[in-house]
């Protein structure tokens, strides 16, 4: 009773209201004009751009959104002084973190500005139009055409800002000021252990809508093989407005009427035909979503999941998951964070056909959409997260409307991809009461902005000898306990004595090892009895020994080592084996496959075979 009260104050003390706007749900299936492409960037370490000298509003000398074409100004007005020049600045080509836009950039952190322009042909009176960008990190100030559009919080969640008012017919101008830097109070916090990838990293689109548009959209397949959906309208015609859920291939339409607040749900028994997805079966349906004139299309596929005991049940049948973690991060020598559909194939095809896997462990934030949505496609289960990481700030209340918000932000996105099983509300947090209060109003935002999937978080767990319990009081809230565990690695362990430790819970409820992992230098071979660490030898090793730790833990029900492959980390500064690179991959980072990567796959296909 007292632990329901504490939550029900803290919810309203603390409404998830940070960067409230607009979901516009599926906007990358809608037709839109892409802004992205060529862009001009210019640098401002002082922030000039955003206030003077002594405070206060920014000088003309150093306002990079201003509307006007700086040169243009310069020689028409003898008098005018800009120490910046952002059309005759150079350009980058975007989505992509700014860390490739030049070798001075390599290790920046702070404010960029980045400018282009775009055609309007003719204002469209009676239409909206929305600029959405599908993640700029970690915060951004846009302007267009002189104006402030909007800002956000948080580099790894989409946002649209209204800008119908803004644009005008012909030449516009867009200007993002982008900053990387995140304080204490942050979500994640500074310390990390991933590269910053500060700029725009995913796609920026234009979309233009009718006046009373469909926001979002929702459709899922539940336990008790009914369909649900819901719809929200968004405009001055969207209550009590007609709405419709169509999946042609079905043949199934279901109709309503949205209430006071623009909201519909409803739902219908799931038609006989209905093929379930699965990873050996990845179907997918179009569907759309209607109300108002406007029609919302999605490729959903419909699935169950639950937890019965200590089993995960896929459409009703217990699943063991051989996954995987992935950072956001291409295969190359030079990542920039751009994932394209080929960049996105290319790990997933890896984790899937080489490793035999059926599961990643998207870490430790939402990946971009086309991540998720190939991972529909390609049949992989997915476990997703938001990057609240080591130590937060538990007890700032605008951090926790920060973390409300990418919670709500990252499920609103992707709660049509069938691949999504798991959403994750933090990665080794420290356990304290502010920390679990904290995690616990997470939770309660997961359950019921989406109550069909199932909520975990990784967690440390208690070590005494030989036994390792999960001693996390919050492992009580989830719905699967995931701990990370680096025995042997992180731990003076001789390798040999990692196959005998023993796992424990108090609470029944399955289990998946959401970590464990060890660095080796692709090519770097120790023949030695006991091979020495930062060797494919010893990574090996390594893993044979975890995965016979793991066989012998009876609540086990899933695996996702670190890491799929090698990934930038500003930690790691061994100048002979890392070089600022995080080496645990099973791959380098050009994906040449490490000694390990066919311990695990060898693994993963004996027990795909039931072996
Ligand atoms: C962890 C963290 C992960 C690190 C990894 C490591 O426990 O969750 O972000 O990269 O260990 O390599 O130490």
């Amino acid at each position: 009773m007292v632990k329901l009260l504490r939550i029900l104050l803290i919810l309203l003390l603390f409404p998830a209201a940070a960067n409230a706007g607009p979901a516009l749900t599926a906007a990358d299936l809608r037709t839109s004009q892409s802004l992205d492409g060529a862009w001009h960037w210019s640098v401002d370490p002082y922030r000039d751009g955003l206030s003077g000298f002594h405070g206060g509003g920014v000088g003309s000398s150093s306002n990079r959104y201003a509307d006007i074409v700086q040169a243009d100004v310069a020689r028409d007005n003898p008098t005018a002084l800009f120490e910046f020049d952002m059309q005759r600045s150079p350009v980058a080509y975007l989505p992509g973190a700014w860390i490739g836009h030049s070798a001075e950039m390599r290790y920046y952190n702070g404010l960029v500005w980045y400018q282009r322009t775009f055609e309007v042909p003719a204002l469209q009176p009676g239409k909206r139009s929305f600029l959405r960008f599908g993640a700029v990190d970690y915060s951004a100030a846009v302007y267009v055409n002189g104006k402030l559009a909007g800002k956000h919080l948080g580099g790894f969640t989409p946002f649209a800002l209204e800008v119908t008012g803004l644009l005008r017919a012909g030449t516009n101008q867009i200007t993002v000021g982008v900053d990387s830097e995140r304080h204490d109070a942050d979500v994640p916090p500074p310390v990390t252990d991933w590269e910053n990838y500060g700029g725009i990293t995913r796609s920026v689109l234009l979309i233009t809508v009718s006046e009373t548009y469909v926001d979002d959209g929702w459709v899922r397949l539940g336990t008790d093989g009914r369909i649900t959906a819901g719809i929200r309208l968004d405009g001055a015609h969207a209550n009590d407005a007609p709405v419709a859920l169509r999946i042609p291939a079905l043949g199934l339409v279901l109709e309503g009427k949205t209430d006071a607040n623009g909201r519909w749900t409803g739902s219908i028994a799931a038609p006989r035909k209905l093929a379930r997805w699965s990873p050996e079966s990845p179907t997918l349906y179009d569907v759309s979503f209607e109300g108002a004139g406007d029609t919302m299309k999605d490729r959903v596929g419909f699935r169950t999941i639950e937890v019965k005991g200590e089993d995960i049940l896929l459409n009703g049948k217990s699943i063991f998951l051989r996954g995987i973690c992935l950072h956001e991060e291409e295969l190359g020598d030079n990542p920039v964070r751009a994932i394209t559909p080929a960049a996105a194939r290319a790990l997933l095809t890896e984790v899937r056909d080489g490793l035999h896997g059926n599961f990643v462990r998207l870490a430790h934030y939402p990946h971009s959409e086309v991540m998720t949505r190939m991972a529909d496609e390609l049949g992989l289960l997915v476990w997703s997260e938001v990057p609240v990481y080591w130590r937060v700030n538990w007890s700032n209340p605008d951090t926790l409307a920060t973390a409300r918000a990418m919670v709500r932000e990252s499920i609103t996105r992707d709660r049509n991809r069938a691949s999504i099983i798991l959403w994750s509300v933090a990665n080794e947090t420290p356990v304290n009461d502010a920390r679990n209060a904290f995690l616990r109003t997470l939770i309660g935002d997961v359950r019921s902005l989406d109550p069909s999937r199932l909520v975990t978080a990784a967690l440390l767990a208690g070590r005494q000898g030989n036994v390792q319990t999960i001693d996390d009081p919050l492992a009580a809230d989830l719905d699967v306990m995931a701990a990370n565990t680096y025995n042997g690695w992180y731990t003076p362990d001789p390798l040999a004595s990692v196959a005998a430790i023993e796992w424990r819970s108090p609470v029944r409820k399955p289990l998946i090892f959401s970590e464990f992992g060890a660095d080796a230098q692709a090519g770097y071979h120790d023949d030695a009895a006991a091979p020495h660490k930062f060797s494919e030898e010893f990574q090996a090793e390594y893993y044979r020994q975890t995965l016979a730790m793991a066989r012998r833990v009876p609540f086990l029900r899933g695996l996702a080592p670190w890491i799929l492959k090698d990934f930038r980390s500003p930690r790691r500064q061994h100048p002979v084996f890392q070089q600022g690179w995080n080496r645990k991959g099973l791959l380098s980072n050009t994906g040449q496959r490490k000694a390990a990567f066919f311990v695990l796959s060898d693994e993963y296909a004996r027990r795909r075979d039931g072996r």
